[in-house]
């Protein structure tokens, strides 16, 4: 009896410390727009400075299945990022380096890689310490005009 309950008084505090740590972090699923196969489903976000992200690309569900992926850029870098993914279609490796512009590596704060129909890949990283909107963008060429959004960072 008294081991019953120190088992279950131990499962009880086990569960509320995932918790805890849960409520800690941001749980975001992107998608491709069920009618606009090149937009995310949501093209704003928001997170508090320095939280823990858990970001998944979930590919499925489009009209039109293609690749994508997300890259998470400084603020005031979507065109330009945007216009080197956008020549890297002339690139052979294009695809291997799954369209992440080597130049634009600097300005890079989180990404996933390329991820193919059907398929899904999750990141996790640290939102920016700094408050702002953080431009996001498919680099996929052709797609980033359409396909961005802007993650809100605040207090
Ligand atoms: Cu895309």
């Amino acid at each position: 009896m008294k081991h019953t309950r120190l088992l279950i008084t131990t499962l009880a505090a086990l569960s509320l410390s995932a918790f805890a740590q849960d409520a800690d972090v941001a749980t975001i699923e992107l998608k491709p727009h069920a009618q606009n196969p090149l937009g995310y489903d949501k093209t704003e976000l928001s997170v508090k400075a320095g939280q823990k992200v858990k970001l998944t690309l979930n590919n499925t569900g489009s009209i039109a299945p293609q690749p994508h992926n997300f890259l998470l850029v400084k603020p005031g870098k979507l065109d330009a990022v945007g216009a080197l993914a956008n020549a890297m279609l002339a690139d052979p490796q294009g695809m291997a380096k799954s369209y992440i512009p080597e130049a634009a590596k600097p300005d890079l704060l989180a990404n996933t890689k390329l991820v193919q129909p059907n398929q899904t890949e999750t990141i996790e990283f640290t939102a920016p310490a700094e408050e702002g909107d953080y431009p996001y963008l498919c680099t996929f060429p052709g797609h980033w005009l359409l396909m961005k959004g802007v993650m809100h960072v605040t207090k």
